[in-house]
């Protein structure tokens, strides 16, 4: 949590999805600080809501839930749907069906803002001595990455038809921190990831921009030259781990498509049937 919200703006209503998710919860925790009531919904029961909350079940593929979980927020916070390279159903369900039902419930409910958790993986077939930038072909690295890529050109599309305003955010790696040299590049620490999803929803104009969620790490593969006007300045960095990540591993066998690429371990996952 940060000591100081990284924003005085007030929203008065938010909505955050996928809110049982890893970096659903840790937002849960701290999007309060920015609004007078966050409207908390998933496909499953959240519980009791928390003080200055109310709680909303509603999956993704349900068009008419939907409909209802937008009713009156001022914007969106879209954390749900699969995080992970997943058989095709679910992916199809939740982050291509499930991202329609939201843009179309934004345009019926006249929500202006929604702040997209895209991922690295819409370009996660890049290599890691390549370093790019939001304007370079995409090259997802698998089913979910592609169905990222959907959701970003789906926000293109309701900006350049209906005015709804998107922010991507091809979010690295948001954990508490980095498992391996991968990560080393892609971490970002969830301070960072706070004050990302900050500067997201208060930009004055954000059009349809997208920005990779990183942390201000020395190894960088992504240039977020074309997200500046976002305003989003990291504070954390991997490099504090770098001794004890490059302890544990030594070695990295650059035959490995899984250390060739910016994707990881994705790269490889599935098919699965
Ligand atoms: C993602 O998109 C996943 O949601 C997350 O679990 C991590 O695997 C991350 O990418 C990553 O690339 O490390």
């Amino acid at each position: 949590m940060l000591s100081k919200p990284a924003s005085t703006i007030r929203f008065k209503r938010l909505l955050l999805t996928g809110a049982a998710g890893n970096l659903g919860r840790e937002l849960r925790a701290r999007l309060p600080a920015y609004c007078d009531v966050l409207r908390v919904s998933h496909r499953s029961d959240l519980g009791a809501p928390n003080a200055g909350e109310e709680v909303m079940t509603a999956a993704l593929e349900d068009k008419d839930a939907m409909l209802a979980l937008l009713e009156g927020v001022d914007a969106v916070v879209h954390m749900g749907g699969v995080s992970t390279e997943q058989p095709w159903e679910p992916i199809l369900a939740g982050n291509i069906i499930g991202a329609y039902n939201l843009y179309e419930a934004a345009r019926k409910q006249g929500v202006k803002r929604i702040i997209f958790a895209s991922s690295n993986h819409v370009t996660g077939f890049y290599r890691q001595d390549e370093v790019i930038d939001a304007r370079d072909p995409v090259r997802p690295d698998g089913f979910y990455g592609l169905s990222k890529a959907f959701g970003e050109n789906l926000a293109q599309l309701y900006f350049d038809r209906w005015g709804i305003e998107t922010v991507s955010l091809r979010i690295g790696s948001s954990f508490p921190e980095p498992a391996d040299r991968r990560m080393l590049a892609t971490w970002m620490s969830f301070d960072d990831l706070e004050r990302l999803v900050v500067a997201s929803l208060t930009a004055p104009i954000v059009g349809h921009s997208i920005i990779y969620g990183m942390s201000d790490n020395a190894t960088t593969w992504w240039d977020n030259k074309y997200a500046r006007h976002i305003g989003y300045r990291p504070r954390d960095s991997s490099d504090r781990f770098r001794e004890a990540v490059e302890a544990r591993q030594q070695h990295i066998d650059l035959d490995d498509p899984v250390a060739r690429y910016q994707g990881g371990g994705f790269v490889t996952k599935g098919p699965f049937d």
